[in-house]
């Protein structure tokens, strides 16, 4: 295949698409071993055009037999720290030699706008990489002056070690597929860690040429294993397995909880990194221009499709209109398409039952009294795209304002004050993110500590950085990625007390 779409593929992904895909097992290229396969299918136009395996659970078996046999061996694990920080950044190095492939990858598999997809994606990915490289040399531990009763007359000396917590599951998913494989795999392996990596069923490409990057690189076999299939097989193997000791989710609620319980019945420890409905709060002094193109960002980067988006949004109601009508007409301009053509700047929604999903909830919008200020519809064509949508006269009960929608679907509120607003904010089961648009720094710094979130964005939305601890309160997860908090979800602290 030489063109997507009638738009040229670069010679690496046009090379990638011609070979068979296949999983990467203990350093071998293999196929499931039940011999199914998965479709492949582009968001663009709903055909499949190619297919990966659909490895289960005896494939998930033996991966972890892979990754337990590399980290007993210790070729990763006792590896010099700063000889795992050399392959970490080659691996960058490579992601970075390989940006176009890999970003047109993840536009022809997720839908998303390959100009995105390289910028962020991919640029985020090689960042991250580099970042938690540095980190494999920093993983330290303390020692403490110890107070021991009863032997008095002995000198004690006790300190902590950080030890690799083992062979870690990961289960990612399909709305940032490569970076959120740099997200798992980046720590695990800066840490000593050896790894089984479970893309999502929707996007696995990324995942695989990241593998066999991970295999050009030169890491020693079993460190990292990809495998291939479904949630409800390959995915809740994983989760349950005995022979992994910890578990890194990234998806829905609903199945992060069962993850979670998964993990719980063998004591495999687990972050959970969840789903959100995060407000986007104008106060009254924020020039609504800004804001418009703030919340437009907040709301449809990605299609909407990302747990940080900005899908409730609360306007004073002195600027109300102001900022909804710049809103709708941003949204209202926004060019649809394939998101492999560079022009595009909203690609489809990554399947079909994203798409029934997401209309469904314009639907009950609807329903329950709303109206679309813009968009409110799917897109032209046979892929799964969805205008970028306004919804106004909602309010806190509809299931738009209550529920995930995880498209381009933002919900526009008027509010009187601070503290109405901030309440309003918090009346949802979950905590990820949540963006405040003012240059009242009092008022500003008065909301922060009542905005219950993971992140509080100050005239930005979506912004994330390595160094910034990332996770959600209630119902969004548990834990923190990336920062060096990130290393906690990747280590055990070993104590020990010598008496001398
Ligand atoms: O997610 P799933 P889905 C939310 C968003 C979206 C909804 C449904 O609201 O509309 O979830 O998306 C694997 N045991 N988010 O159904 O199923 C699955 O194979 C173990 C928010 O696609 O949670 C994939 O690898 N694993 C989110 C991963 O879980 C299982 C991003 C995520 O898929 C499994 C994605 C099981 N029983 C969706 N079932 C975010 N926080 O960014 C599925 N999986």
């Amino acid at each position: 295949m030489k063109t997507f779409h009638g738009i040229p593929l670069s010679e690496g992904t046009a090379a990638f698409l011609a070979r068979p895909q296949r999983m990467l097992i203990g350093g071998q290229r293999v196929e499931a071993l039940s011999g199914a396969i998965l479709p492949v299918v582009d968001p663009a136009s709903g055909e499949a055009f190619c297919q990966v395996p659909a490895g289960d659970a005896a494939d998930i078996d033996r991966a972890v037999a892979a990754a337990r046999h590399a980290f007993e061996a210790g070729d990763w694990s006792r590896m010099r720290p700063i000889d795992r920080e050399r392959l970490l950044l080659r691996l960058a190095d490579l992601i970075e030699a390989n940006a176009q492939e890999l970003a047109e990858l993840e536009a022809i598999d997720n839908g998303k706008p390959v100009t995105m997809a390289r910028h962020v994606d991919v640029a985020l990915s090689i960042d991250f990489l580099r970042y938690m490289a540095g980190w494999a040399t920093k993983i330290e531990g303390s020692t403490m002056d110890l107070s021991v009763p009863l032997v008095r007359d002995r000198e004690f000396f006790g300190f902590t070690r950080r030890e690799p917590v083992g062979v870690v599951g990961a289960i990612i998913p399909w709305n940032f597929p490569l970076l959120m494989a740099a997200w798992k795999v980046g720590p695990a392996l800066a840490a000593g860690c050896t790894m089984i990596l479970k893309p999502a069923e929707e996007t696995p490409l990324s995942a695989l040429r990241f593998g066999e990057l991970v295999q050009e690189a030169g890491y020693p076999d079993g460190v990292l294993n990809v495998v291939t299939g479904h949630g409800h097989t390959a995915g809740a193997a994983l989760a349950a397995h005995k022979g992994i000791e910890k578990v890194a989710f990234t998806g829905s609620t609903e199945v992060g909880k069962l993850v979670g319980k998964a993990a719980l019945d063998n004591m495999t420890r687990f972050s959970l990194e969840l789903g959100g409905k995060s407000p986007v709060i104008v106060l009254d002094d924020a020039d609504p221009a800004q804001a418009a193109a703030g919340a437009a960002q907040a709301i449809f980067f990605n299609q909407g499709q990302v747990c940080t988006a900005g899908s409730r949004l609360y306007i004073h109601r002195s600027r109300f209109d102001e900022v909804v009508e710049g809103l709708s007409g941003i949204a209202n301009s926004m060019k649809i398409g394939a998101g492999i053509d560079p022009g595009t700047q909203i690609g489809p929604l990554v399947s079909a039952a994203q798409h029934q999903r997401v209309l469904g909830y314009i639907k009950s919008g609807f329903d329950e009294g709303a109206r679309a200020v813009a968009g409110g519809s799917a897109g032209n064509g046979p892929g799964y795209f969805v205008k970028p949508t306004v919804l106004v006269d909602t309010h806190e009960d509809m299931r738009v304002v209550r529920e995930e929608i995880f498209g381009p679907v933002v919900v526009a509120m008027p509010y009187e004050d601070l503290d109405e607003v901030a309440r309003r904010a918090n009346d949802t089961p979950y905590g990820l993110a949540a963006s405040i648009w003012s240059n009242d720094l009092s008022r500003v710094h008065r909301l922060i500590p009542k905005i219950k979130a993971g992140t509080v964005w100050v005239n930005c939305h979506n912004i994330l950085d390595n160094s910034m601890p990332f996770g959600g309160y209630k119902q969004s997860g548990i834990g923190r990625e990336m920062g060096r908090a990130v290393l906690d979800l990747y280590t055990e602290s070993k104590s020990v007390v010598m008496m001398l």
